[in-house]
């Protein structure tokens, strides 16, 4: 028996946060050891709401760098741009033709986001969970790691991976989430109701993996807490608690050592403590960033080798596809 598969993706569509690190690359670096793995950089699904090319670039290259500043090996992985491996949007038309509207309609994520951006509202961003459940086929992928907010996309993609099998014959592999029970979502600074998000309008919101010392004091600083005056780890007090959860996954110390260190002392003294944990955990990352980035070679011939390696198991996949739809082999 070989390895199982492992899929996941993040978007180029801002820098990444630490909710983004803490909900995501941090859980992706030990399957590294145990799974195949192929982590893409999703440029297809950022341009679903508008984004600056020059901005688009750069955050794509910034997140290639940082992946890897953050543990992800490409010698372990297969490290790769989603727009290099064209089979993602040809797969994804294919599946088109399989999901059912309704199906799409009901997606939470396409209803939220709609709301957001009502005038640029456009096709892709309805059909994003159909690439994404292409993405996911392609490699034949068995778990895939995810959050609470993907658990629908990923029920999408298992519902047309069995729909394509029973019209067609066995095909694609059934995946399955990879639940991360210590994960914790880490919310907004400023409105601890919402989700931490990169594209966040507001900069105090959300700290980026890459911000300096001065950037991350000043947004733990102003992050909202509120009148009770007393460190516990409650849904009444959804500020300090999603400020605990930082705390407890950059320290690796546990909550209830957090909340009993704590015990009668004030919110100012917790946050100073936190600036120092987020800081002193983020500075190696941000080191090895810098090092990393600053050779352009070296990254091409990472998502270049990335790209092959990936096109090489996708395309085995798209061909049978096609094989199976009726299409001519080429
Ligand atoms: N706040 C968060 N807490 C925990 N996990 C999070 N993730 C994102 N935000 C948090 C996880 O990061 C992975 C990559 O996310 P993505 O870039 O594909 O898109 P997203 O989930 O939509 O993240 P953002 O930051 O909110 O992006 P924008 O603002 O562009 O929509 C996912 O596994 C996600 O769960």
């Amino acid at each position: 028996m070989g390895k199982k598969t492992v899929f996941s993706g993040v978007q180029p569509s801002g820098a990444l946060t630490i909710g983004n690190y803490i909900g995501a690359i941090k859980r992706w670096v030990p399957l590294q050891e145990k799974y195949d793995c192929y982590y893409s950089i999703v440029d297809q699904h950022a341009i679903t709401v508008p984004q600056e090319a020059k901005d688009l670039r750069k955050n794509t290259l910034d997140i290639i760098a940082l992946l890897m500043a953050c543990g992800i090996d490409p010698k372990k992985s297969t490290l790769f741009i989603q727009s290099h491996v064209t089979e993602h949007a040809e797969l994804a038309w294919v599946l088109n033709s399989i999901t059912y509207m309704g199906q799409l309609n009901r997606m939470t994520q396409f209803k939220d986001k709609s709301k957001r951006s009502d005038e640029n509202l456009n096709a892709a961003l309805f059909t994003y969970p159909v690439l994404m459940a292409a993405d996911i086929l392609l490699y034949k992928t068995d778990l895939v790691p995810v959050g609470d907010d993907q658990k629908q996309h990923l029920e999408l993609a298992r519902d047309l991976a069995e729909r394509f099998n029973s019209r067609y014959s066995d095909t694609f592999t059934v995946p399955e989430p990879l639940i991360d029970k210590s994960g914790a979502r880490i919310m907004s600074l400023q409105d601890p109701t919402v989700k931490m998000s990169k594209s966040d309008s507001d900069e105090n919101a959300y700290i980026l993996i890459l911000d300096d010392e001065a950037a991350i004091k000043r947004k733990i600083k102003r992050a909202v807490t509120d009148s009770v005056g007393e460190i516990a780890y409650s849904d009444d007090q959804p500020g300090i608690k999603n400020l605990i959860n930082i705390y407890s996954n950059f320290s690796g110390d546990t909550v209830e050592d957090i909340v009993q260190r704590y015990k009668g002392r004030g919110y100012g003294d917790f946050k100073k403590d936190l600036e120092e944990v987020v800081v002193e955990a983020l500075r190696p990352i941000r080191e090895s960033f810098e090092e990393i980035r600053s050779d352009k070679s070296y990254l091409e011939e990472v998502y270049r080798e990335g790209a092959k390696e990936a096109s090489y198991s996708a395309m085995k996949v798209l061909r049978k596809v096609h094989k199976k739809i009726g299409f001519i082999p080429r």
